[in-house]
């Protein structure tokens, strides 16, 4: 519902959304196309398990075609839960929600948290802004990163480097993850934005699980950190706002096409191509006219 949004998913939306609501811990996966974090977020889930509590996946892929199915890959490579009743996994590509997979997503998030769902993960292929975008509205965020030249820089250019709280160069069983290690941690030194928390740069190799142990253990500490330090509370307010702000502007499109289509829109538009209004004031005077 959710993700078709619509009357019916605005009704989801206010029962699951309240002052009781929050109590989860959101992480984010994400990284460029194959870089491994199915693989990876199998691993975690297997983490996560061992704790004990009910473990939510949120496969956001904006690139396939699917609407709301299952995404083969992804469903592959978690395979291993796939008998868990406590593992439930979900993939959300673009089509559906009018607003967009960036409006969808925490509304999803919320859902997989009133079912009780204590960790969500996200896991988005990092390749623009949207995409970061959802992969950084989490309360820890895993940047995955494969050895290879060049491969920390794409990341940077990629805007990932601001949005990673933990950094994991995965398929470390490949030549050159040392140097990748390096390099990230280069473009830590040079980062003037970093707070308080460095963003440890992990090595992994998620197809034998391989240090994938320590991911989980740097979501605890980074946990630890949001809570001591109360940048959890400003982050999910930062959120919320945020939210906020995409749903204005998503309703005012919605407003914009009304104005395309309505009573004032051919004489304005004939006022322009006329050059009698250049675009602004050509703009203005629809809104002006629309407004009354
Ligand atoms: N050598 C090696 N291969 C890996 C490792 N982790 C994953 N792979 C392989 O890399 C390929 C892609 O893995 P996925 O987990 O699907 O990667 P992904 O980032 O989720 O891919 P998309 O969701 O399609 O962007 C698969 O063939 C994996 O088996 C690793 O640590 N080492
Ligand atoms: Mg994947």
């Amino acid at each position: 519902l959710v993700e078709r949004g619509g009357e019916r998913a605005r009704q989801v939306g206010a029962l699951t959304f309240g002052p009781s609501a929050g109590v989860e811990q959101v992480v984010g996966i994400t990284g460029a196309p194959g870089a491994g974090k199915s693989t990876l977020t199998d691993r975690v889930i297997a983490s996560a398990r061992a704790e004990g509590g009910p473990v939510g996946v949120l496969a956001v892929d904006p690139s396939s075609p699917y609407s709301g199915g299952a995404i083969l890959g992804d469903r592959i490579r978690m395979q291993g839960h796939a008998i868990d009743d406590d593992v439930f996994i979900r993939s959300m590509a673009t089509r559906g929600h009018q607003g967009g997979l960036a409006l969808a997503a925490p509304e999803a998030i919320r859902v997989l948290a009133a079912v009780g769902m204590r960790t969500i993960l996200v896991e988005t292929v990092g390749v623009g802004q949207v995409e970061v975008e959802i992969a950084g509205a989490a309360d820890t965020t895993l940047v995955v990163v494969t050895p290879g030249w060049g491969d920390a820089i794409q990341a940077s250019k990629a805007g990932l480097l601001e949005v990673a709280d933990i950094f994991v160069v995965n398929k470390a069983d490949r030549d050159g993850a040392a140097e990748t290690r390096r390099d990230l941690d280069n473009m830590l030194d040079l980062n003037p934005s970093m707070g308080e928390w460095r963003p440890p740069i992990l090595l992994t190799t998620a197809v034998s699980g391989e240090g994938t142990d320590a991911v989980w253990a740097a979501v605890g500490d980074h946990r630890s950190y949001l809570v001591g330090s109360g940048e959890l509370e400003r982050r999910r307010e930062r959120r919320l706002v945020d939210e906020m702000n995409r749903v204005l502007v998503h309703l005012l499109e919605r407003d914009v096409r009304t104005l395309a289509g309505g009573d004032h829109f051919e004489g304005v538009k004939a006022e322009l191509l006329g050059r009698r209004l250049d675009p602004y004031q050509a703009a203005a005077r629809l809104l002006d006219a629309e407004r009354g």
